[in-house]
Formats: C-alpha cells, structure tokens, sequence
C-alpha cells in the first residue's frame, strides 16, 4: 500500500468492510518531547488490559527523519516480539499531499487485522501533519517543561484539535509553570468545549502513564455519546478528498513533463504562445 502498488486498492475496497472498528489515538508534539517513549508506555498499559495494539508512526518528511524511525524503533524495541503488538514507522517523503491518505490506508489494514487501538504517532511540525492526527477519535499533545517561546511556532491548529496535553518530563524543572502557561493559554482561546485535561508525566521512568492511559478511556467513553459519528464522518471525509486529490495529482503529474509539455514550453520562450493559453490547452487536453 505505502508504495502504491496497482494491486493495493483492490485489497483496500476489499478491507474497507472491516474498518472502523479501532480506537484510534493520536499522539503528537514537537520532535524529542517523549512520544515514542509515551506510546512504548501506552503500549504495555493496553497489553496488560488484553488488547490487540498497532501503532503507525509518521515520520515527517525531513532529511533527518532516517534518525527518528530508526528512534521509533529502539523505544519500541521489547514489544516487537510481542504478536498483539504491530508496529508501523512510515517515512512520508516523496508523497506530496498524499499523507493523509498512505496513514488512512495503513490504519485500515490494521483495523481489519483486528487490533483493537490504534496509537499514531506524528511530529505535529506542519499542516500535513496535523491533518493526518485530526483522522484520530482522541488527540494527545505532548508538551515538555520549557515550551515557552515554542507555543508561539506551534500551529494554532494543533491546539485546536487537542483533546488532552500531556506534560512529559515533568522531572524537569519549570513543570508547574509549563502547566500554567497551558491553561492560560487555554482559557484565553475560544473555547467551544470543556476545557481539555492537562496531565503530567514521566516517559522515561514510566509515571504516570496508567493515568494517562485511564483518561484516554475516559475520553472513549465521552466520545461514545459525543462526537464518535462525527469523527468518522471527518475521517471519511478526508479520505475521499484525499483519494481524488491523489487522483487529480498522478493525472496532472503526466501531462506536467514530456515532450508535448517541453513544445509549449519552448514556444512560451519564443512568445509564440502565452503561459495562460498554454496551460489551457493542457487542461482542455486532460478535461478530454
Ligand atoms: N528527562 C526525561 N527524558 C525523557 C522523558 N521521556 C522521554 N525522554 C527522553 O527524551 C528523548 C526523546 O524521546 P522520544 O520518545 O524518542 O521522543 P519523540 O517525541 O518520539 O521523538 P521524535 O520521534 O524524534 O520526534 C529520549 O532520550 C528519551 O529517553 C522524561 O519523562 N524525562
Ligand atoms: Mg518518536
């Protein structure tokens, strides 16, 4: 499926029965603040419970991401042998706009595969980003003790679509002011819902993870009489959009190189032709 192979979307139709079944939750926030260790955590809480668990990491598509899959990995290492736990680290570069899609895809053949939560981990660095957690029913911010100037670069989107914020690292100092500085922040902005839960924890030493995972199940439990049917139909949404723009874009892709292309190129250059009529006679072209 990730490398869009011809034979991907029959099995996809063929697995679109079995979706929508798992709890999906998405965890994001800044590169380094704990999410991998987080959902390491998470992991070992949803075992216990008797879960069947898959994760899909999202890895942005910065040159550096080779560092954070491989980081992905080694926190997540001891569950790999586990067969109730599936783990996914996905590499986004070279699929513009088409993210959101590759993640649906994958999470629907981890729901068929019958794992009943789904933990997406993503970087919230960019709009890619943030429309790729917005597909899960609970969202988790993570933030860590010193964000300070940090809230003011982090996507207002991003606050937006947080239905809990996790302070992780809270062995650090400055947690007590980070935990202010969010429910500040909070209160000032337009709040259309109750405001979201602030907990703090430490990754790395395994606090407050249990508590972490009970009120993620709290907000399962909100989400059943509130808002599950408007998640799904969100998610469904983008997905539709994105398969057509997936669609549009390898369609326009052909006709934006070769030698047809390269002609109105070269008689834009004489000023034979305008750019604007050149590409009306690309997209008459396609239209057709
Ligand atoms: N002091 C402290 N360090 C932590 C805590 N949780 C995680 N770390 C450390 O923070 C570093 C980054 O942790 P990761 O879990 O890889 O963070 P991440 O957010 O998944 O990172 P990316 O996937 O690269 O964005 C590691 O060295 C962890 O050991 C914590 O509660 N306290
Ligand atoms: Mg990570």
């Amino acid at each position: 499926v990730e490398n869009r192979h011809p034979s991907a979307r029959g099995l996809l139709q063929e697995l679109f029965p079995f979706s929508g079944r798992s709890r999906i939750i998405g965890i994001t926030g800044s590169a380094g603040t704990g999410k991998s260790t987080l959902v390491d955590g998470l992991i070992e809480e949803f075992c216990k419970k008797g879960c069947q668990v898959g994760i899909v990491a999202v890895d942005p598509s910065s040159p550096f991401s080779g560092g954070a899959i491989l980081g992905d990995r080694i926190r997540m290492m001891r569950h790999s042998g586990n067969p109730d736990v599936y783990i996914r680290s996905m590499a986004t570069r070279g699929h513009p706009g088409g993210l959101a899609k590759s993640t649906c895809e994958v999470i629907s053949i981890l729901e068929a595969a019958g794992k009943d939560i789904i933990l997406l981990e993503t970087v919230g660095v960019g709009q890619d980003e943030i429309d790729v957690v917005r597909m899960a029913d609970v969202v988790c911010v993570i933030l860590v003790p010193g964000f300070g100037d940090e809230i003011q670069a982090f996507k207002a989107g991003i606050m937006e679509i947080a239905d809990l914020f996790v302070i992780n690292k809270a062995d650090l100092p400055e947690t007590e002011q980070a935990e202010r500085q969010v429910r500040v922040m909070l209160e000032m902005g337009e709040q259309k819902k109750a405001l979201p839960p602030i907990l703090k924890t430490i990754a790395s030493q395994g606090k407050g993870i249990c508590g972490l995972q009970k009120e993620i199940d709290r907000l399962f439990v909100r989400l059943q009489s509130d808002g599950k049917e408007t998640k799904r139909k969100n998610r469904v949404s983008w997905m539709l959009r994105d398969i057509i723009v997936s669609g549009i874009y390898s369609s326009v892709e052909a006709c934006l190189s070769g030698k047809a292309f390269d002609e109105l190129v070269e008689q834009i250059l004489k000023k034979k032709l305008d750019p604007y009529s050149a590409a009306d006679r690309i997209l008459k072209g396609m239209k057709g």
